[in-house]
């Protein structure tokens, strides 16, 4: 088999259906077959952002180094949000399990179905505490300012908390 470099890629999950903690820990284990986690956030507890009319979520982001390219890692995630029973009733509605790749290595991709870095990230403070929390240096290849610049560029206002520490 050729070998490939590994990258770190980095994820945000989300839930705001069930046992919230425990389907995070889930797909995080989960992810951990696609490669090595190399660190997890926290996790937070967040206001919803864009429909707002829903439960508040469970958010963390992870770091996972993975020699698998981009395509193979979107469809392991999309294959654990199936699995752990995601219903797509409505565009950014209640869901178990949210799994969004929001940077990898310092690529950029436009692709149908695959955008990296995620075209929302740099506004999302439910992205950008946790992201900075494990990774505040992390260039974003296009807006070119690190986690921790974007977060402070954010304007208050969305409500993001930690749950609790966590070991
Ligand atoms: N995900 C969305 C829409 N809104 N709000 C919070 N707080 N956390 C999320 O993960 C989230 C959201 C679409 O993916
Ligand atoms: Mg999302
Ligand atoms: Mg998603």
């Amino acid at each position: 088999m050729a070998s490939t470099l590994s990258e770190l890629v980095y994820l945000s999950l989300g839930s705001n259906v069930g046992d919230r903690a425990a389907n995070l820990r889930a797909a995080i284990e989960r992810l951990a077959e696609a490669g090595t986690v190399r660190a997890r956030s926290v996790f937070y507890e967040t206001e919803p952002v864009d429909f707002r009319d829903q439960p508040w979520f469970l958010n963390c982001v992870i770091a996972l180094e993975t020699s698998k390219p981009p395509r193979d890692l979107l469809a392991h995630a999309l294959a654990i949000e199936e699995g752990m029973g995601r219903q797509r009733t409505r565009d950014k509605g209640p869901r178990t399990i949210d799994i969004d790749i929001l940077l990898f290595g310092d690529r950029v991709i436009d692709e149908p179905g695959l955008k990296i870095p995620h075209p929302a990230m740099h506004e999302r403070r439910f992205v950008l505490e946790p992201l900075a929390e494990i990774a505040p240096g992390v260039l974003h290849p296009t807006i070119k300012q690190t986690a921790r610049q974007l977060l402070g560029g954010l304007p208050v206002g969305q409500v993001v908390r930690i749950l609790k520490p966590e070991t």
